[in-house]
């Protein structure tokens, strides 16, 4: 298998487990969770056809690590960026770097600094620790704006911070005045 028919697979499992399980009828635990065999059944009865060892493939090759296995490899869930409400993720609690990154486009500036980073259609803000991986989120939507987000100031007020199975920071929102722009 290329990496071009890796890469659309994982855009369905992305589709599938972030946003849209009952796409293919498959059915989420509040964890994200859901059963690896049944998946894979539902997928091929509509029309996508992959077997377990490709599935196992994508999820190892991932560049974003999006996808997580169980310990027992039997159920398989998105890492984070989920927008359906079949989930509400428990992700782990934990204190963030001083400081981390978000990247975001040019047209999105004014609002942003107006409302601060809200989530959108996904259940939270998503924050990197890595810089270019933020200028290259960023891209995705136009002209990239890197911001940084003072993590320390927000932790000492009393934010909650969460790191997803993937390393993604995840945060309910971000007010503006914890965001600074580099360029
Ligand atoms: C922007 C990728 C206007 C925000 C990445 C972003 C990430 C606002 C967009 C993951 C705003 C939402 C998520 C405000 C935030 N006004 N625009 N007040 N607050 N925005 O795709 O963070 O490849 O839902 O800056 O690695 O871009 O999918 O979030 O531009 O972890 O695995 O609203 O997606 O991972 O866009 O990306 P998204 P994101 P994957």
């Amino acid at each position: 298998m290329n990496k071009k028919q890796r890469d659309a697979i994982s855009k369905l499992l992305s589709y599938i487990l972030r946003h849209a399980p009952e796409s293919i009828g498959v059915v989420l635990d509040s964890d994200g969770w859901t059963d690896v065999d049944g998946l894979i059944l539902n997928a091929n009865q509509h029309g996508h056809a992959f077997d377990r060892q490709t599935l196992l493939d994508v999820v190892k090759t991932n560049d974003k690590k999006r996808f997580t296995l169980s310990d027992d490899g039997q159920r398989i869930r998105a890492a984070q960026g989920h927008s359906t409400g079949q989930v509400q993720v428990q992700h782990i609690e934990k204190a963030p770097p001083a400081q981390l990154y978000h990247g975001t486009a040019s047209r999105f500036m004014a609002s942003i600094e107006a409302q601060g980073l809200i989530p959108g259609s996904r259940h939270h803000v998503h924050l990197t620790d890595n810089p270019e991986t933020a200028l290259a989120v960023g891209k995705r939507y136009g002209q990239p704006v890197l911001l940084t987000v003072d993590a320390l100031g927000m932790r000492q007020a009393g934010v909650k911070f969460y790191q997803a199975d993937n390393g993604v920071w995840l945060v309910e929102s971000v007010p503006a005045t914890y965001l600074s722009s580099l360029y």
